[in-house]
């Protein structure tokens, strides 16, 4: 019966992870996957997620089945903490629980899948694999955008804007609003501008991806290009995660935001993307929902988390001058500077792929391939040795 199934080679990246727990030795690190863990190395239970744990375990509610749209507080908190003071009227925006941002990203690419047929999606090259996976598997075409220039370490922003200028009418464009993963690098606020000039010019689809918001600048400032295309009337797609600024990786909660400019709109667009839930999963699951609408339902509970993502935010700052200033020192010749100009959980090293592969095998400090480490893997107890160990693969 199952014959002509092929073995699955497995997610680069979560291989990698089991990979890692499988290695004996003491001193390994994981710079792998995009998991923040703190200056102990422990992924934290956030102290504002925590208390909040003990409110719904406290209230003892049933455990009855939400809605197919998801817990309605907890949308509406997402909605007002994603938009603050742009949030669209009711009528204009409509607002799913998802499974994560991966839960987002698959409502919204079968929702487009069904009303737009033959979709195409651009990507930035690079852009997370996972993008390819989830648009692919939703019956999307691919392509690619310039992004990344590997000369500068830094953005290709000519090349970006041009094709960007150059996509048919309609055209589904994937844009990060920061800490673009894998490469930790963002456009400016002067060139963000240009880019969604063009994107209203052109008449595109924007589909945000966020699964950082908070720790480039601020949780506000983060998500500037969202709210501009709110202030255009642009409309749009935005996928959230609250995986990594709650620290709540399994609980898998996001959420699916559609900005509809055109009064009327919304409820149609809700309609549908219940149906789309419906037709997948039916509803989402509850616990992820009470934590994160507890915790943004109390002014003093919501406030004690902002400082806890700035908090994430700062360490893993503080872990890029770490880093950059002592492979300096190991290798006065090399620039390291850029690594100061990356923002969020990950950064490109400019390291290849045969030069991860011999810090894993000689050293057991896990990266990804394609050079890409998570900076919030780094702590005091660890960012010397990964420094001395990329020096010494740097060094040939
Ligand atoms: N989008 C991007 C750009 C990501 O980096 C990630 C997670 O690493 C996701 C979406 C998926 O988030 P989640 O783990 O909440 O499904
Ligand atoms: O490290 C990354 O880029 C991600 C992490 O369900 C990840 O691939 C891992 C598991 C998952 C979602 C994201």
């Amino acid at each position: 019966m199952f014959s002509h199934l092929p073995p699955y080679a497995g997610d680069p990246i979560l291989s990698l992870m089991e990979q890692f727990q499988r290695d004996e030795r003491s001193n390994k690190v994981n710079l792998s996957i995009g998991i923040y863990t703190d200056g102990k190395g422990v992924v934290p239970v956030l102290p504002s997620v925590r208390t909040a744990a003990a409110a719904v375990a406290q209230a003892d509610a049933p455990y009855v089945y939400l809605p197919m749209e998801g817990h309605g507080a907890y949308r509406q908190a997402v909605a007002k903490l994603l938009f603050g003071a742009d949030l669209p009227a009711p009528e204009h925006l409509a607002i799913v629980q998802t499974l994560g941002g991966s839960g987002a990203l698959k409502v919204g690419a079968d929702l487009i899948a069904r009303f737009f047929p033959q979709p195409t999606i651009w990507l930035p090259d690079p852009t997370w694999d996972n993008h390819i996976g989830i648009f692919e598997g939703a019956g999307f075409k691919t392509e690619r955008y310039p992004y990344y220039d590997a000369q500068t370490k830094g953005l290709n922003f000519e090349g970006m804007l041009a094709k960007i200028d150059s996509l048919p009418r309609g055209a589904v464009v994937l844009l990060h609003p920061c800490c673009h993963n894998p490469t930790g690098v963002d456009p400016t606020r002067a060139q963000w501008e240009q880019i969604v000039e063009v994107v209203e010019k052109r008449g595109l689809l924007p589909f945000f991806d966020l699964a950082y918001q908070g720790f480039a600048e601020s949780l506000d400032e983060d998500i500037w290009p969202v709210r501009e295309a709110v202030r255009r009337q642009i409309p749009f797609f935005l996928s959230n995660s609250f995986s990594k600024i709650f620290s709540l990786y399994s609980e898998r909660i996001g959420a699916l935001s559609v900005f509809c400019p055109q009064a009327g709109q919304a409820a149609n667009v809700l309609g549908q993307l219940k149906l789309t839930v419906r037709r997948n999963y039916s509803s989402p699951p509850r616990n992820g929902a009470l934590l994160v609408a507890h915790v943004l339902g109390d002014d003093k509970l919501a406030a004690q988390w902002r400082g806890e993502v700035e908090e994430m935010r700062v360490r893993v700052r503080d872990m890029r001058v770490k880093l950059a200033s002592q492979l300096k020192s190991a290798v006065p010749d090399q620039d390291f500077s850029f690594l100061l100009r990356q923002n969020g959980m990950f950064g490109y090293t400019g390291l290849s792929s045969a030069q991860v592969d011999r810090l894993r095998e000689e050293f057991g400090v896990y990266a990804v391939g394609t050079g890409r480490i998570c900076v919030a893997g780094l702590n005091d107890s660890n960012v010397a040795r990964v420094a001395e160990t990329m020096a010494e693969v740097l060094r040939g």
